[in-house]
Order: C-alpha cells, then structure tokens, then sequence
C-alpha cells in the first residue's frame, strides 16, 4: 500500500495552505505532520534536513522529500489522479505561472505582512501598527491587485475557464488581506476580482480550516 503524502507545516501558514488547497481539490488525502516555524522552542529536531531554509510546507511522498510550494503543488497536481489543475495551452500555463510570480515576489509580502499582520494581527496582540509600513503596503498591494485582474482576462478563473494552480495560491494571500478593512476595500474597488473571490471562497475545500 502506498503511503499517504505528508505535509510538514502549520495552519496558520500561507504556503501550507495552498498546499492543502491543492490536495483538497484533486481529492488527495495527506497526513499532517505540524512544524510551527515561530515556536519559541524552535524548529523540531532534524527539521532542516527536510528545509534548509527552516520555512514550512515541506512535503513527502513515498520517500520522495519536497520543498517549496511551487514544486509540490505542480508535483502533486500531476502525480496524483483528479481534475487537472494546470492548463494544456502553453500561453494559458503561462499566465498562471505568471499570476504565481507575482503572488510570491509582490502579493505574499505586501497583502500579508504589510497589511494583514501589520493592521490586524499586530493590534490583536496588543502592538501598534506601523502607519507608514502599511500605507506602502497598500501601494505595493493596489498594484498586485490590479496586476491580477489584468492578467485574469474575461475569467471566470485566473488562468481562464478552469481552476488552476494560481487561484489556490492567491487564495490563502486574499484571504488575509480582506480581514482588513483597507483590503477588503482595495478588492471591492476592483469587481472582475472582487466576483472571482465571491466564487472562490464558497468552494468547499476554502472552508477547510484545520486538520
Ligand atoms: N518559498 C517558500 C516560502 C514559504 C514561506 O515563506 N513560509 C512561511 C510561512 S507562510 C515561513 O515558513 N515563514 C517562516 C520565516 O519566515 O522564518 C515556499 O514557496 O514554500
């Protein structure tokens, strides 16, 4: 019998997320192995055999040891039977790891460390938030925004007809940035992405919260 994929990692994380995003939509059940990166203990023992980098996901299948998102999601997209997650045209497959690109080097930073954990997580834990960090942040964020729906073209998904790769890694940055109020304004502002979100975020593997 071949054993279930497993993921190292922690809910509360935007890249172990997309990951479990990815796994719920193709139907692929995985054992959860939980790595919390900010532990005051610090990473498990021999962790960083698995991620040298100390970040979380890392994954494995069948001894096959894995990190960074953008290779287990593809991996797992096409090692594993379900709806096929990535377009066949070229320009289409293009797009979305385009739209994944900008997710990594723009949105993930600014939507979630500039505005989420600064506005929101940052006063819940009793800190002040850092006016001028989160004013460039919304700058940064406003392009990505923009970016994103421009690259989306007529929809109804960001590589087109179909769900892909890119929506579930946008996925878990959108939702963090919506929880604040300057985020959720940003995306209203933009509707052909405000919709894309609505659709989105009612699909059930979007409500899976932990486990
Ligand atoms: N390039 C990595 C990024 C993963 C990443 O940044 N994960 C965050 C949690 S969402 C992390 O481990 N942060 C710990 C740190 O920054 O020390 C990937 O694609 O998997």
């Amino acid at each position: 019998m071949t054993d279930l994929p497993r993921l190292f990692g922690a809910d509360y994380s935007v890249y172990v997320r997309i990951v479990r995003l990815v796994l719920a939509e193709k139907g692929v059940a995985c054992e959860r192995v939980p790595v919390d990166v900010f532990a005051e203990e610090g990473l498990p023992p021999g962790y960083l055999a698995r991620h040298p980098f100390g970040r979380i996901p890392a994954f494995e299948h069948d001894g096959f040891r894995l990190y960074e998102t953008g290779a287990i999601t593809r991996y797992v997209d096409e090692a594993f039977d379900g709806p096929a997650l990535q377009p066949v045209d070229p320009r289409r497959r293009a797009r979305m790891n385009q739209l994944i690109g900008i997710a990594d080097a723009y949105a993930y930073p600014a939507l979630v460390w500039g505005v989420y954990v600064e506005r929101v997580e940052k006063p819940a834990r009793g800190g002040i938030a850092d006016e001028a960090a989160v004013d460039a942040a919304l700058a940064t964020a406003r392009l990505c925004i923009g970016a994103l729906a421009e690259v989306m073209g007529d929809g109804p998904w960001l590589a087109g007809a179909a769900l892909s790769l890119a929506d579930l890694h946008v996925a878990p940055m959108i939702d963090y940035f919506v929880k604040a109020p300057e985020g959720a304004a940003l995306l209203g502002d933009v509707p052909a992405l405000a919709d894309w979100w609505s659709r989105l975020a009612g699909r059930p593997s979007m409500t899976l919260r932990a486990g």
